[in-house]
This record gives structure tokens, C-alpha cells and sequence, in this order.
């Protein structure tokens, strides 16, 4: 694909970061070529502080020297921005649009805390509490998913090819599948969500899940670093 005329455009992010991967995609999915600048965020730098005031989180995309925060609002400044090149990422149809942003909040708000719950679980049995509330909010997403494809064996986009509400899931899935190595949860459990289950085979085979996914090690890899950065505090304050 022709790299789309883009501008100075900076990602402030951070590796393992499933907010900055949804970022990351869209720019590859539009092939928009950037800078990419890794925040370290146990000690935030200027620019970070600089640009996203309010929250302190990245992602932060700087386009031009004008900063955009909230990954779901990047992926749509994006989609604006870049409507000639790639694929459009959010859907034409106001009410199709309306309801793949409503999903795409249900994400954030539920399917991301529910599977970040498991992993922060203290004992079996809080653990597994936490994987009984993230399976209902997993079964919701399969409803959604089949309300989206209508039916079809297709992406959350309703055809082949992956849209907003696909990166918005999608980047979780390397985390899901570091949980799956490190603790022996299934999230996307292909018994109780087959759409789903399946979705996630064909996300992890398409074309940005092969090229921007991050491999599941290295979200193994910075669990176990955020552990011991835990431990170390608690250590520290008593
Ligand atoms: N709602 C935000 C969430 C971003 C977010 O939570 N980013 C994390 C990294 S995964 C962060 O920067 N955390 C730093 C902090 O909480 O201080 C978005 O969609 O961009």
C-alpha cells in the first residue's frame, strides 16, 4: 500500500500497551507512517506530561505537534483523517457507527477490566470469582459480535475485513493469550463463545494481527516486571 500523506505524525506509547497496539493498527491498516516513541511509565517523561495533562496515559498521537489522547478517539481521528487511504475502519451507516462506538465502550469499560481482574487475583478463589464475571461479560461480546457480522462468519465490521470494533477487541487478545500461558485461564473459551472464538483465529490471522500484535511473551514478560515493581513498593513501605 502507497504511504498516505501524513504529515509529522508521533505515537507516544508503550510496548505492551493494548490501547497503543489499537493505535498502532489503525496506522497500519491506513498506512500512515509514524514515529514511534516507548514511554516509560514508571517514570513519566516530559512529553507525556506535556501532552495528555489530564490523564497521564498514553497513547498520545501528535500529529503535526497536535496531540489527540484516548486511543478510541485516535482510531477515529484516523479513520477522518486518512478517509482516502486503507480501509475505512469505522462504518458508513450512522446507526451501524453508533453501534460499533457503543461496543467499543463496552470493551474499555467491561471486557478490559474484567480480564485484568483475573490477572491481578490474589488467591484461586478470587481468581476464579473473576473468571465467572469475565465469562458473562465475554458472552455479551458474542452477542455482539453476531448483532455486528449479522449472522456471517465475519469480522465485528460485518464483512472481511477488520474495523474499528475489531481493533478495539483485538488488542486485547495478546494479553489474553499471555494469561492463558502464565495462569491457565481461557478467556475467549471456545465452548461458551464459538463467534467469538473463532473471530479471535481469524484476528490473529489477519493481516495487522500477524503484523502489529504483539507476541504474548512480552506480555508475559512485562506482568511478571510489574509484579515484582508491586512487591518492591509494599516491601518498601513497611
Ligand atoms: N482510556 C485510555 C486508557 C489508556 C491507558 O490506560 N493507558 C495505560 C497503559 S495500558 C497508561 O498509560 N497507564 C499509565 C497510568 O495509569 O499512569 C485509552 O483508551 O487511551
Amino acid at each position: 500500500m502507497a504511504a498516505a500523506s501524513e504529515g509529522d505524525v508521533k505515537l507516544l506509547g508503550m510496548v505492551v500497551s493494548p490501547f497503543v497496539v489499537r493505535v498502532r493498527m489503525a496506522l497500519h491498516l491506513k498506512g500512515v507512517s509514524y514515529e514511534y516513541v516507548e514511554q516509560d511509565l514508571f517514570t513519566k517523561g516530559e512529553l507525556l506530561l506535556k501532552h495528555n495533562p489530564v490523564h497521564k496515559k498514553v497513547p498520545v498521537l501528535l500529529h503535526d505537534g497536535k496531540p489527540i489522547c484516548e486511543s478510541l478517539a485516535i482510531v477515529q481521528y484516523v479513520d477522518e483523517v486518512w478517509a482516502a487511504s486503507g480501509p475505512s475502519l469505522l462504518p458508513a451507516d450512522p446507526h451501524q457507527r453508533a453501534v460499533a462506538r457503543f461496543w467499543a465502550a463496552y470493551v474499555d469499560d467491561k471486557f478490559f477490566p474484567a480480564w485484568i481482574s483475573i490477572m491481578r487475583a490474589e488467591t484461586e478463589e478470587e481468581r476464579a470469582k473473576k473468571v465467572g464475571e469475565a465469562a458473562e461479560v465475554t458472552e455479551q461480546l458474542e452477542a455482539a459480535l453476531a448483532q455486528c457480522a449479522n449472522g456471517k462468519q465475519a469480522f465485528f465490521s460485518g464483512d472481511d475485513s477488520v474495523g474499528y470494533l475489531d481493533l478495539a477487541v483485538g488488542c486485547n487478545l495478546f494479553w489474553l493469550d499471555a494469561m492463558r500461558k502464565m495462569v491457565g485461564v481461557v478467556v475467549i473459551d471456545a465452548a461458551r463463545t464459538p463467534g467469538l472464538a473463532a473471530w479471535a483465529d481469524r484476528f490473529r490471522e489477519s493481516h495487522v494481527g500477524k503484523e502489529v500484535l504483539p507476541d504474548a511473551d512480552i506480555a508475559a514478560e512485562y506482568a511478571k516486571k510489574i509484579q515484582a515493581y508491586r512487591q518492591a513498593a509494599v516491601a518498601a513501605s513497611m
